[in-house]
């Protein structure tokens, strides 16, 4: 008989060998279950949401539910910066960001939030499914955000309690930003007195007056109802940032490469759902405000503001390898 200290040690042996192939990937899928948290600021029925689930569905499809995803809508799970730390920490697993609060941490992502970049929404979606996509994906990565695919966002412009036609009428309004050195600039050149606060604190900020206003896409402007403190909607457009359906790396790390192959075509698909859910939702959350007695005040030449922004470029898109990464967005045809 063998002494009876070698079966556990085999034992031992055989889950340290397993774990170790787990962490290369090389490893079978392991048979049990996998329970996946996933992070979304927006209600289940905001189109990130929407892609957000179809995402899940195509998982749980293709993998016979071996991966079983949940997502915690409307920020369950924390308000972004949390967020992005808890994903890096391998806490929440799958989340869909904006790319500007990773402005401080991965600097590509600064250049897809400069203002006045994008020519349209055609021209930001070839960027991102391209050259910048790329760039930004490798920054992720080092900081343990794998990037799957891209949502859209629309363009942004700044919302108010009094109308603001010039960039003179922002002088001195605290307008909310998110938390983004480039975002406290580009709002300080236009004139304001940026206030960074986290989005879920943004309604109340506007009610007691700690805000003068903040600035949002359509969608965005309407599912939180800062319509309804602050009335008038300048149509600046003056940032098209996209945004993000990622996993976290701990988790990656750990999956077979059929089931990274299933994630990304899972996270293609969904970013195809998200991007039509979000064409059709800019227009009715656009309908809603107005239907509901917002002021739209139509900027038609943001040469006024643009020309503002030059600092901007020269802080956070001077350093060559972004600043070529800028040559040639705006290049691209
Ligand atoms: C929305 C983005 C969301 C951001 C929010 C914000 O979808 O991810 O957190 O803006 O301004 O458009 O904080």
């Amino acid at each position: 008989m063998p002494p009876k200290t070698t079966r556990p040690r085999r034992v031992l042996f055989a889950a340290v060998a397993a774990a170790a192939l787990g962490m290369l990937g090389l490893g079978a899928a392991p048979a049990a279950a996998q329970e996946w948290r996933g992070w979304n600021i927006h209600a289940a029925d905001y189109p990130n949401g929407i892609g957000m689930d179809a995402f899940t569905r195509i998982v749980g499809e293709r993998t016979n539910n071996r991966i079983r995803m949940r997502t915690f809508h409307s920020a369950q799970l924390g308000q972004q910066d949390e967020a992005i730390q808890q994903m890096r920490l391998g806490t929440i697993d799958f989340a869909n960001f904006n790319l500007s609060p990773f402005n401080n941490l991965a600097p590509t992502t600064n250049v897809v939030t400069l203002p006045f970049l994008f020519r349209n929404v055609a021209h930001m979606q070839a960027a991102i499914d391209g050259p910048a996509g790329e760039a930004i994906a490798a920054d992720l990565e080092k900081i343990g955000i794998i990037a799957l695919s891209w949502y859209d966002a629309g363009a942004r412009s700044i919302y108010t309690t009094r109308p603001v036609r010039t960039p003179a009428d922002l002088r001195g309004m605290k307008i909310r930003v998110q938390t983004s050195d480039l975002w406290i600039d580009l709002m300080r050149n236009l004139g304001a007195n940026p206030t960074p606060l986290p989005f879920g604190e943004v309604f109340t900020s506007l009610q007691s007056g700690v805000i003068d206003g903040a600035e949002n896409n359509w969608p965005s402007y309407e599912s939180t109802r800062h319509f309804e403190v602050a009335r008038f909607y300048s149509t600046t457009e003056h940032s098209n940032v996209p945004e993000v359906l990622a996993v976290s790396a701990q988790r990656w790390g750990r999956l077979s490469p059929a089931d990274r192959t299933i994630l990304r075509e899972a996270a293609q698909e969904s970013a195809r759902i998200q991007r039509a859910a979000w064409a059709e939702r800019e227009r009715v959350s656009r309908e809603r405000v107005v239907a509901a007695g917002v002021t739209v005040i139509e900027i038609t030449d943001r040469s006024p503001w643009a020309a503002l922004m030059e600092p901007v470029y020269a802080k956070y898109a001077s350093e060559a390898r972004l600043a070529a990464l800028v040559r040639q967005i705006r290049e691209m045809p």
